[in-house]
């Protein structure tokens, strides 16, 4: 308020008022500008980078007078916001995004030409903001755009690493990793320097007196750390709606660094608590779907809730209201188990610096769970809290004490169920179970597909659900932003839709897609639509040449299957699939072999560092290739081909270039899936397991447009149980022969992937491969079959688009604004 300019002043500001350009003339003269200023060049030295930039500019600045408005906008509505919390956000690239969000692609082109640039150039220059691993973060990002479209007063925190996920190479076959360090040139953040929050940790507790003499626990001693806020504006479409990303840096509390160690000649530690602060966002956990329990990670954890609440907080006191009114003003969504230590930070603020009295009935935490994975799901030791956050492990205490103390007298004398349900697993050593606090400190608690949902309410929070009932437990179905990923990806193909359902108005309500079904039959359509896939196909496999210097036909069929690389994803599956296909291929003779449909089988994604199993999967797909690419028997009847470093840019690239994409995990174990939603609206077909969304995009588009094999989730454990109380599996007999010829030494050392085989032949078959590999055959000769008849396939692509309108974050948005937030959207 005391910045304030006073009111005769005013006026002096607002006829100032810049307002961003508006056509090709004033975009021209914005990025002129920005080359000759901001970047100090002129048109004798600006390169493709500096034109980047110098748009980037052009479009920030745009983009910043409607961020400051919506902000004020929220500001006086005074109305309640949403915050989600999500340590990922996995937001790719930002212009291309704010150019179609702002309405003004074609400006740009335009103007990039006549600056003598092509568009694509300058929008490839830019580096992925990639701060997350895979489905969780990128939901997060999908979310971002949806809540900005929707106009919701919506707030992103997250973590601002120095490094986000890293690169992949792929060297002799295998993944090496290299730091992505993105932020060299990053005109899409903002530093608030003077948005900062000292967080602490260590220490000691004590009773003492607050301010106003109430006797309260007193946290003293540890160290300190600041957070820094940087923020990034995210633009919803065709909205003036731009909502705030902030993420959080760490930097020594102390300042630069300790000048009396410096005098004394003791360079090195005179640096070091600067160095060890700015540990804390220096890198984003590599691990998909996995804990592995460490230190830095809870410091992560706790700095960014304890910084985010703290100005979730700040701003609510700002508005003066009192503290009953708290829950009508905030709801946080806890997205995935990470950010449950808010819901303990905020008790501590609550009763430690408010003074209040402690209360449980707040309903502002919402639980997203995103896995049923055990290996996934966060555990503590106790011991470790203890030490890092003395006070937090008190106030665990005291939560799971008041939370046993009702179960006791809602289900007296059952000690089994509070063994079972503590926050506090007695194991060697003690652990605190994030996801059960996470339950019990949160109103909501959602899954993200139907049967996600349900498998988390029988099986790791079946007792939760007797204690708390069915209600608290919910489910929102995943879903994808169509502008990023119709109509930025597949700009030919959104612009054939917008054509015949009425325009743009689509993107912004996906079900109007159901009008392309009217167009089924259409020759001429169907002609048209063959025919974008075909060029995106071409733009594929030209990017396969110039990388990889393998020739593919597009005319094959396109066969991808892009995620993180996983056992439970079962790229195995997959790679044994093709081995088969190579098998049967070699022994046709050459007039049977000319009848087989050719094809192109596409993999990548990044295998975390330390996950050995998963790096072995990706050693098997390029030994594979390398034999396959390259054997004059099989020319182009089958390709294989690893893609480095797939993210979301790669994304946006590849999927629309699917005929068929895999989502073949075992059933129960992929909670939705989000790519299978963006390749079936790119005109891609799917081949899949009864898991996940494939589930609800089956019920959606009708399973006589969908390739689904394999056994059902409800009879996993079964298999599972028999396989291991036999001694020695028995497995699949084409999968035996695909065994055989990589213990053969087909491709390359069979020692190296003895555990990849032993895993299926020796212990159990977890992900159960063999039960499902002569249904996954069987299940790719039908695509086969089915992709001879054109005319057909593309009918079924069409048909399944036009069926696709529910999978929309838009509508998971408006889902949990109902069912979850209880918030309204904020008129524009
Ligand atoms: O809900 C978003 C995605 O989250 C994951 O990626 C995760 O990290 N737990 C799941 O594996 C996906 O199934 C899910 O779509």
């Amino acid at each position: 308020v005391e910045a304030s300019i006073p009111e005769p002043q005013r006026e002096a500001w607002t006829k100032n008022e810049f307002s961003g350009f508006k056509n090709k003339d004033d975009f021209e003269r914005e990025v002129v500008r920005h080359v000759e200023t901001t970047l100090a060049r002129s048109l004798y030295n600006c390169d493709q980078s500096a034109a980047y930039s110098a748009s980037s500019l052009a479009f920030r600045d745009r983009l910043i007078k409607d961020w400051n408005k919506t902000q004020q906008r929220q500001t006086f509505a005074d109305q309640k916001r949403i915050y989600y919390l999500s340590l990922e956000f996995l937001m790719g690239r930002a212009l291309d995004n704010a150019m179609l969000n702002l309405g003004f692609k074609d400006v740009a082109k335009e103007g990039l030409a006549e600056l003598g640039f092509q568009i694509e150039d300058i929008i490839g220059q830019e580096h992925d903001a990639a701060l997350g691993n895979g489905g969780l973060g990128r939901l997060a990002a999908c979310f971002l755009d949806s809540m900005a479209t929707l106009n919701f007063s919506a707030w992103g925190y997250g973590l601002r690493y120095r490094y986000g996920i890293f690169k992949q190479e792929i060297i002799d076959g295998y993944q090496v990793e290299v730091p992505d360090y993105w932020l060299d040139f990053n005109p899409w953040e903002f530093p608030r320097h003077d948005v900062t929050v000292d967080i602490q940790f260590y220490g000691n507790v004590r009773k003492g007196e607050n301010e106003n003499g109430k006797t309260v626990s007193i946290w003293e001693g540890g160290e300190t750390v600041t957070a820094v806020a940087y923020d990034v504006p995210t633009p919803g479409y065709d909205t003036p709606s731009t909502n705030n990303l902030r993420l959080w840096s760490s930097k020594a509390a102390s300042g630069e660094f300790d000048f009396q160690k410096f005098n004394s000649g003791d360079y090195e530690s005179s640096v070091a608590d600067q160095q060890r602060a700015e540990t804390i966002s220096a890198v984003l956990y590599p691990n998909d779907n996995l804990d592995r329990g460490k230190e830095l990670r809870v410091k992560q954890q706790y700095f960014w809730v304890a910084a985010s609440l703290y100005d979730i907080v700040r701003r609510f006191k700002k508005s003066g209201r009192s503290w009953n009114e708290f829950p009508d003003q905030v709801a946080i969504q806890l997205n995935d188990t990470h950010p449950t230590l808010a819901i303990v930070e905020l008790q501590r603020i609550l009763v430690d610096v408010e003074g209040l009295e402690w209360d449980e009935a707040w309903s502002i935490f919402g639980y997203t769970n995103h896995t049923v994975l055990p290996e996934a799901l966060e555990k503590w030791p106790v011991g470790l809290i203890e030490h890092l956050l003395p006070r937090h492990l008190q106030i665990i205490y005291d939560i799971n004490l008041f939370f046993l103390q009702s179960v006791e007298s809602q289900f007296p004398g059952d000690s089994d169920l509070l063994t079972r349900v503590s926050i506090i697993e007695e194991s060697q050593p003690k652990m605190v179970r994030m996801a059960y606090l996470a339950v019990v400190g949160s109103h909501k608690v959602n899954g993200v597909a139907e049967l996600h949902s349900d498998l988390i309410k029988t099986t790791i929070f079946k007792d939760f659900v007797t204690i708390f009932g069915e209600d608290k437990f919910t489910n929102v179905t995943n879903g994808v932003t169509p502008r990023r990923w119709l109509h930025q990806a597949n700009p030919r193909l959104s612009e054939l839709i917008a054509s015949k359902v009425g325009g743009n108005e689509y993107l912004k309500d996906l079900t109007l897609l159901n009008k392309l079904e009217l167009f089924v039959d259409d020759k001429e359509f169907r002609k048209e639509w063959a025919e974008i896939k075909y060029a995106n196909k071409v733009r594929l496999a030209k990017y396969i040449k110039s990388t990889l210097n393998i020739n593919v036909n597009p005319a094959a069929l396109f066969d991808v299957q892009v995620k993180r690389i996983h056992e439970y994803k079962r790229q195995q599956l997959n790679i044994y699939g093709v081995i088969h296909r190579y098998l049967t291929l070699k022994a046709m003779g050459p007039e049977e072999r000319k009848k087989q449909q050719p094809r192109v089988s596409i993999f990548g994604g990044k295998a975390a560092p330390g996950y050995w199993m998963a790096k072995q999967i990706i050693h098997l797909i390029n030994n594979v290739g390398s034999v396959v690419n390259k054997d004059p028997d099989i020319g182009d009847l089958l390709k294989v081909i690893f893609l480095e470093d797939y993210n979301v840019s790669k994304a946006e690239m590849i999927i629309p270039a699917s005929d068929l994409s895999e989502h073949i995990s075992t059933a129960g174990t992929e909670a939705s899936g989000t790519s299978n939603m963006k390749f079936v609206l790119n005109g891609g077909l799917i081949i899949g397991t009864c898991d996940g969304a494939n589930i609800e995009i089956t019920r959606e588009i009708g399973q006589e447009n969908i390739f689904l094999f394999g056994v059902l989730s409800e009879d996993v454990e079964d298999l599972r149980h028999a396989h291991a109380s036999k001694e020695q599996h028995v497995i699949d007999p084409a999968l035996t022969k695909v065994f055989e010829a990589i213990q053969g030494g087909m491709f390359g050392n069979p020692q190296d992937f003895n555990a990849m085989i032993s895993a299926v032949r020796d212990h159990g078959d977890f992900y159960l491969v063999s039960d499902d590999f002569q249904s996954y055959i069987d299940t790719h000769s039908s695509v086969d079959e089915a992709y001879r008849n054109q005319e057909e396939w593309v009918s079924m692509c069409i048909r399944s688009v036009a069926r696709m309108g529910f999978f929309s974050s838009d509508r998971c948005i408006n889902e949990y604004a109902e069912g979850i937030w209880n918030i309204e959207p904020l008129a524009v």
